[in-house]
């Protein structure tokens, strides 16, 4: 099959190993939105190194993009061909940027984003057993009285990304000068439900599903989440990739409670400084000095992950509902931080603080966190 591909891949000008004929791709149905395009379940035939058919995720730049979209759009590829693979971090697997509709292939990651998962194992804490969408057994073990308690306080709020304008100082971040979208799911509290449809495909997929999917969110599991982004963190930070939008709406999570990082769409190699472009920024993940300065490093990334540890730790909450875009520079640089999880140890909450040190060298590296988190860290009392 190799021969076969590289000669398709030759007869069509493709000397990149990743690049794959749009004919190999089948669209399925649409799993997501965003401000780039949509993003469908795929079967892709073979990829490289990966003879027959695969279920795939399928990023597509929307139609008629803007050059700056097409250009980020082909850097993140780029990037991500050099990135190499991890079992936290979405794996690439090849792309068609030869002629539009420009696609991004990526390993399918079948049970929806992190956030979701919280949200959805915390509505329906209380009730001891449910049945989802493709009758397999859901349990939910309630960890402690405490977990519901803290949980009825967050709401869960649309509005993750604002557009910031670079020449702007972005201290005077006003609501009024901020245009505001909604992540493509942030309002959906329900897990994704059913499996694949692939009605206009002849391909059969199977797929390892039948096996139970438990909304546990014990201790065990939610220090578990902890290090697995660690992990995918760490082998990015390895590379000096910054990822820039690293919050639970952007990690992954397998059948088998594997997590992924994914959303590539702001990485970048090394330090970056922007001020080139009018984009859309996660505020309320973001460091101080992201914010204020326009500085990425993994040490934003960092501060992030202490963002990340807060959402696992509230089951989901949004960080600083109370207070406004422009307000939250102020309310960081006078030494506020987003408060203790009810449920999180003073250990886990130490960890978050050191990530929202605001001398950004002070804080850990993901290496470090990997080692502190280690078995012995209890996560929630
Ligand atoms: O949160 P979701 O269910 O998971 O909805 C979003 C949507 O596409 C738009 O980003 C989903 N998505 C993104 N990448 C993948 C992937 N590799 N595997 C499965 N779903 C994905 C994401």
């Amino acid at each position: 099959y190799v021969d076969k591909y590289v000669e398709q891949s030759q007869a069509l000008g493709l000397a990149d190993i990743f690049e794959v004929p749009h004919s190999a791709i089948h669209m399925g149905q649409m799993l997501g939105e965003g401000a780039f395009g949509q993003v469908h379940e795929a079967t892709a035939i073979n990829l490289r190194r990966m003879r027959g058919t695969t279920l795939v995720a399928v990023k597509q730049l929307k139609a008629n993009p803007s050059a700056d979209e097409v250009d980020e759009f082909l850097s993140e590829i780029e990037m991500l061909k050099g990135v190499g693979t991890h079992n936290n971090v979405v794996c690439f697997l090849g792309c068609c940027t030869i002629r539009a509709p420009y696609l991004m292939i990526m390993e399918y990651v079948g049970r929806g984003n992190l956030l979701n998962y919280l949200r959805t194992a915390r509505q329906q804490l209380g009730q001891s057993k449910t049945r989802d969408a493709n009758h397999t057994t859901r349990r939910i073990i309630k960890t402690n009285s405490s977990v519901a308690s803290s949980l009825s306080a967050s709401k869960p709020q649309s509005v993750n990304y604002i557009e910031l304008k670079a020449s702007s100082p972005s201290t005077e971040l006003e609501q009024s000068s901020v245009s505001i979208s909604s992540s493509s799911n942030s309002n959906d509290l329900c897990a994704r439900q059913a499996k694949p449809s692939f009605a206009e495909t002849t391909y059969t997929i199977v797929e390892e599903e039948e096996e139970p999917f438990e909304y546990i969110l014990d201790h065990k599991e939610l220090h578990n989440f902890a290090l697995q982004i660690a992990n995918g963190m760490r082998f990015l930070e390895e590379q000096e990739i910054t990822h820039r939008d690293l919050a639970a709406r952007n990690v992954l999570i397998d059948g088998n409670k594997t997590l992924k990082i994914s959303d590539f769409g702001l990485s970048r190699r090394g330090l970056i400084y922007t001020n080139t472009k009018t984009r859309k920024l996660p505020l309320r993940w973001l460091s101080i000095e992201a914010i204020r300065d326009n500085v990425y490093s993994s040490k934003s990334d960092i501060w992030a992950y202490g963002v990340v540890l807060w959402e696992i730790g509230t089951l989901g909450a949004s960080p600083y509902p109370t207070i406004s875009n422009s307000e939250l520079i102020p309310f960081l640089m006078a030494g506020n931080r987003l408060e203790r999880p009810e449920i999180c140890t003073p250990q886990v909450y130490t960890i978050m603080l050191q990530c929202w040190l605001e001398e950004a060298k002070e804080r850990p590296t993901f290496d470090a966190l990997c080692k502190v988190l280690s078995p012995k860290t209890t996560y929630v009392d």
